[in-house]
């Protein structure tokens, strides 16, 4: 008998694959922010609006999800309607072959993002925050398959740092293990998704998207295959006021205890109940970061395709 060896298939839309042959800037979305991070209806219109965001400045954008077992790069509208209005998994990198081979749909984490994207061929990707180690990790050994999966995956992924229910400390600790750079954009301040300033200091900044792409063309040159993080923190006037912040926060850990989550129901919980206590205040604070993560991700594609013209 013999085996037949199958290059992993990928469904790419005909836009981004043109895109991605012509040298024209792509940026990659992930799909978990839509399913699992963000509530009905609004998850759907950001979804519309983020790519939007990306065509305005002259940028096609990928948004990946597996539908019915094949990763899919380019959402068409039933796409979309499949990650917006339907309950599917939550699918980070180990579940992508389960999914394929019981042809499920998924909405893909920043991991499964980065991970397809990859494969496709794309090199900048945005997302809202990365995931982390969390909080108390030295006991329940949570740390998000975000960090280890963009220690092999060449790609940059621009996001608001880590949200704040994390081990800040710790997710820097990590990415410096795992030798991923992270590189604050236009500040050493390290961001906390809905705040501006996390009190971390990184080592390094980016002025702007063309030095980014040097960094990345650099990277390359090192042959180093690892992601590179972009944290871009939101302006002080959009950032969420840190004292209800603080105050909504703890609450949300305290109901997350109570209600005995694990595993990767963590982040939706606490996402989900942080908007709900909050009154929808962290749900704007949340989309706001999301828009400018994808506005800079889009400058630094097009940044990074100049460098190769
Ligand atoms: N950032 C957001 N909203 C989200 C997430 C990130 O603004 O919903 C998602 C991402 O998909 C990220 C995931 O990969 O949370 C991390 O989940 P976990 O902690 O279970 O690895
Ligand atoms: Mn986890």
């Amino acid at each position: 008998m013999r085996y037949r060896h199958r290059v992993p298939t990928l469904n790419i839309a005909p836009e981004v694959a043109l895109a991605l042959a012509n040298n024209k800037p792509v940026v990659a979305l992930e799909s978990t922010i839509i399913s699992h991070g963000l509530p009905r209806p609004r998850n759907r219109e950001a979804a519309l609006e983020f790519e939007q965001i990306l065509r305005d400045i002259g940028v096609v954008p990928a948004t990946i999800a597996v539908i019915d077992g094949v990763p899919t790069v380019g959402l068409d509208a039933e796409g979309l309607s499949t990650i917006a209005d339907e309950d599917i998994a939550k699918a980070s990198v180990r579940d992508l072959p389960i999914l394929l081979a019981k042809r499920q749909s998924g909405a893909t984490t920043v991991a499964a993002t980065a991970h397809i994207a990859a494969q496709a061929g794309i090199r900048v990707f945005a997302t809202g925050g990365l995931g982390g180690v969390h909080r108390g990790a030295n006991e329940t050994f949570d740390e998000s398959a975000d960090l280890s999966t963009l220690a092999v995956t060449n790609i940059s992924v621009v996001s608001a740092g880590v949200k704040s229910v994390l081990d800040i400390a710790a997710t820097l600790e990590r990415l410096e293990t795992l030798s991923v750079p992270v590189i604050g954009y236009g500040t050493t301040s390290f961001p906390a998704f809905w705040l501006r300033d996390s009190g971390f200091t990184l080592d390094w900044s980016a002025a702007d998207a063309t030095e980014v792409a040097a960094i990345m063309k650099a990277h390359d040159d090192t042959g180093h295959g690892q992601g590179i993080v972009v944290a871009n923190p939101i302006p002080l006037a959009q950032q969420w006021d840190p004292v209800e912040h603080d105050h909504v926060l703890s609450e949300a850990f305290l109901a997350a205890e109570q209600a005995g989550v694990r595993g990767k129901a963590v982040t939706p919980f606490l996402l989900g109940y942080i908007v709900e206590a909050s009154g929808g205040r962290s749900l704007d604070v949340n989309l706001d970061l999301a828009r400018n993560n994808i506005r800079v991700a889009g400058d630094i594609a097009t940044a990074w395709c100049l460098l190769g013209a």
